[in-house]
């Protein structure tokens, strides 16, 4: 359904009139109009297709041809044209707690301002308080509005929050005064960012709990006491929500809370479908509980079999439910090995003993060792004499382990012409290469595209490294024609990685899904530097989860001796 990208749309255009002070009336309609789109629980693209939408409330002939062309287009040329006149950051200005329309309009045209850090400083240099209609206090609460406004934005990589939470949860279990406990929210449905770490519990003693709570050692600060629910901010700064629930709700709280929003909004479309009711205490026909107890008794009330956490997002899960469609979902316990980590060989800090030893801690049965190359002098390439002495090391290893195997391997890098940074001589006697970009990342999407794609065309090599390069909050993606990516590898058979390192987690979920609907084969790494960070494994499968990937899409399920005649094979092609 592309009903809210609709009204996204709508919200904007009405927001930058607003700045642009222009009618109030044609404000408002724009607005009417987004909100009765997004309240619609049919498609607009059906509606539209039926030349329905004019006979929707608010939505005259004018509106509804700017519908048609949004869903044509994906954009409209009115939105365009404001963004032209009107920088869209202006538009966030607006979620800025005491910031208006007509404020963010006087910042922009009498400072200038069209970045947060100008605004900051602005404020700091006390030059927005004299502006007309301004003064101190305006100024003042912006600087707090700003602060909300990042602590909003501020999401965490779900690998730095998801160990704390098991690690709280661990702590309250061996105090003895929980029954159930559970996290819930975005970091159950493994979102490779969080905002917050939502909780949820059911315990004969809530008021215990809630002390407990507020102290243990991670808390800074409670921001609320409560009897059924309390907030305490962590000393990490991300806030924790914790809720006290009667274990005749457990199902239907773990569901409620679990999300996503989007999800919950569909299930609640069809219970009401169905004539029932549902909310975080349960499902209700009348005033009559059927279900709540727990979240398979739940969905099933209301006709559907239980949904993974991991692809509860209205990508397409109700409908595959409703059709017994849904895939069953890779496990970490059908992942038998780590594609990609670093040796001492280049600029990792492990033995190759060491890794073997953490693989057979970890329960994995192969792991491919695959250093940098050799031109990459500051990850410690790895030059061609030592690539040798690597090779036997590993063969002499492998004979001793009978558990764990190693495979050798390298992540060659991929030069700014497209070619690789060993000779095919030198390629073609490692067992497993994976290709990556490391340098000339302000190449244009051109070139970047081109050298990828020269790479993966490369009959020696078998995948490709964190494709996109984007970095959880430090870095953007390259600039990247990923669709043309995709059909190269679909079309050659080569892997894609799941790059598990936690700022990395690269291809993301929404692009892992595309590939595997291609049909290219996956390969989650862990691209560990440090021995410890092999145990990020869980985090790619937490991606492939989301993707929807089942145990034939990833070649981590594959058995060593499986997976070695796969890397065979491509070359023979
Ligand atoms: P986050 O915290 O931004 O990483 O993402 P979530 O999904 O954990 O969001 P959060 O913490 O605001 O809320 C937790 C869950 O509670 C959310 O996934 C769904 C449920 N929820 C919260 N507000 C609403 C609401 O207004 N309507 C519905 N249907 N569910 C809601
Ligand atoms: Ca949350």
């Amino acid at each position: 359904m592309k009903n809210k990208e609709v009204a996204e749309v709508f919200y904007k255009v009405a927001s930058l009139l607003e700045i642009k002070g222009e009618n109030p009336y044609r404000i408002r309609a724009y607005q009417k109009a987004a909100q009765t789109i997004e309240a619609l629980t049919k498609d607009i693209e059906e509606l539209a297709k039926k030349g329905q939408i004019e006979k929707l409330p608010g939505i005259g002939k004018d509106l509804a041809g700017k519908i048609q062309e949004i869903l044509k287009t994906g954009t409209l040329s009115l939105y365009e044209e404001l963004k032209k006149e009107i920088p869209p950051v202006l538009l966030t200005f607006l979620e800025i707690p005491s910031l208006g329309p007509k404020k963010v309009k006087v910042l922009y045209e009498k400072l200038g301002i069209t970045s947060l850090e100008e605004l900051e400083k602005a404020c700091l240099e006390h030059k927005v308080a004299k502006l007309p209609g301004f003064g101190w206090k305006t100024e003042e609460n912006i600087i707090k509005g700003i602060k909300l406004f990042k602590e909003k934005l501020g999401r965490r990589p779900l690998g730095e929050v998801l160990p704390l939470a098991e690690e709280i949860i661990r702590v309250l279990k061996k105090e003895g005064v929980v029954e159930k406990i559970a996290v819930a929210g975005s970091i159950r449905r493994r979102k490779e960012t969080v905002k917050d770490i939502d909780l949820l519990i059911t315990s004969s003693n809530p008021e215990e709990v809630m002390k407990k709570i507020t102290e243990l050692p991670w808390v800074e600060e409670v921001i609320a006491l409560g009897e059924t629910k309390t907030s305490v901010r962590l000393k990490t700064g991300i806030q924790m929500d914790v809720r006290v629930v009667e274990s005749d709700s457990w199902g239907a709280a773990l569901a409620y809370f679990t999300g996503s929003k989007a999800h919950n909004i569909r299930v609640r479309e069809l219970a009401l479908e169905r004539g029932l009711k549902i909310n975080e205490y349960g499902v209700f026909r009348g005033e009559t509980k059927i279900a709540g107890k727990t979240e398979e008794e739940v969905y099933a009330s209301i006709g559907l079999p239980f949904i993974p956490p991991e692809i509860r997002e209205d990508w397409g899960e109700i409908e595959a439910a409703l059709q017994g469609k849904l895939p069953e979902l890779v496990s970490y316990e059908d992942i038998k090995g780590d594609g990609h980590v670093h040796s001492k060989y280049s600029d990792g800090t492990a033995s190759l003993e060491e890794i073997l030893l953490k693989a057979e801690k970890m329960g994995l049965s192969w792991v491919a060792v695959c250093d940098h190359s050799q031109g990459l002098k500051v990850a410690g390439g790895v030059p061609i004499e030592e690539l040798f002495k690597k090779k036997r090391q590993i063969e002499e290893l492998n004979k001793r382990s009978s558990k764990v195997k190693l495979i050798f391997g390298t992540e060659v890098d991929i030069l700014s012409d497209g070619t690789l940074d060993y000779p095919d001589e030198v390629l073609k006697e490692i067992d497993l290469v994976i290709a990556a970009i490391h340098t000339g990342f302000q190449q244009d999407e051109k070139q970047i595209t081109y050298r990828i794609i020269s790479a993966l065309k490369h009959p020696l090599v078998h995948a490709l490294s964190h494709p996109t390069g984007r970095v959880i909050g430090e870095r953007e993606p390259y600039a990247l024609n990923l669709q043309e990516v995709l059909e190269v590898a679909s079309q050659y058979s080569k892997a894609l990685e799941i790059n598990a390192y936690y700022k990395r987690l690269d291809l993301n979920d929404i692009n892992t899904r595309a590939a595997k609907e291609q049909g290219i084969p996956l390969l989650i790494g862990t691209d560990a530097h440090f021995i410890d960070q092999m145990e990020y494994l869980p985090l790619g499968v937490a991606v492939a989860r989301r993707a929807w990937c089942e145990k034939k899409d990833l070649l981590n399920t594959l058995t060593y001796e499986e997976f070695l005649n796969w890397l065979k094979k491509l070359r023979n092609r």
